[in-house]
């Protein structure tokens, strides 16, 4: 976890994460400059004395340093933060608690449930959990059912234009094929999906896991 940069904000984080990759992108739509400082969870480097005391006592990244020694975690906490101010957040208070809504259900409903389900697929951890995986994946389908049922009629999460609720929540549903999700049947969100995807600003796909989140073969 090394940086020589002076450019802030700096971005602690990890690129296989997806909750990493929602404050990637939004930098990258707000074409704001910033210095990535990565951070190796499987070795530890979100567990030390310094990263618990100063920057997330949750030992999680995505974390941002808008400035020298001011840390802020929770990956949509940080969306939130780097929009204000910008279209990507609407002023109009009853518009911004529907980016709240998205954004909740998303930690709420998506996130722990597509996020675990295609963490231990991608890992080699599935066969450690295969009931709690089974159900991880049927609510992450549940998840998934809700938002084609709103977008079914809504061009982005909220109004017309995209917002920080979208991305927040395209993170996690367009890897959903990891977690063992296929996506075929979902019409109205892979037409979200496209329709964020063709934004300016859009980012390649998330890293691979390293060797090292691996656990071995039986
Ligand atoms: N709710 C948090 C979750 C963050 C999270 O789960 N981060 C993972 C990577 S995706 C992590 O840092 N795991 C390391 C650990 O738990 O030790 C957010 O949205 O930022």
């Amino acid at each position: 976890m090394t940086h020589t940069s002076t450019t802030f904000p700096r971005l602690y984080d990890h690129a296989p994460s997806a909750n990493g990759y929602k404050v990637r992108l939004l930098l990258s739509w707000l074409g704001k400059p910033y210095t990535l400082v990565p951070v190796d969870i499987f070795a530890g480097e979100s567990h030390t004395e310094d990263f618990l005391r100063h920057k997330n006592p949750d030992g999680r990244i995505p974390v941002l340093e808008p400035e020298a020694g001011r840390f802020l975690a929770e990956s949509n906490a940080i969306l939130l933060y780097l929009a204000e101010g910008t279209p990507l957040l609407p002023t109009d208070a009853f518009e911004r608690a529907q980016v709240y809504q998205w954004l909740f259900f998303e930690q709420n409903t998506v996130e722990p449930n597509v996020g675990t389900a295609r963490f231990w697929k991608l890992t080699g951890r599935a066969r450690f959990h295969p009931e709690a995986l089974a159900l991880r994946v049927e609510s992450g389908r549940r998840a998934l059912t809700t938002l084609e049922r709103h977008l079914q009629d809504h061009t982005f999460l909220v109004g017309e234009r995209p917002t920080v609720a979208d991305i927040g929540l395209q993170a996690y549903v367009h890897v959903a094929p990891d977690a063992g999700i296929p996506l075929e049947p979902f019409p109205s969100i892979n037409a979200w999906l496209a329709r964020v995807k063709a934004l300016p600003g859009h980012i390649g796909p998330l890293a691979p896991y390293a060797p090292n989140a691996m656990v071995p073969p039986p």
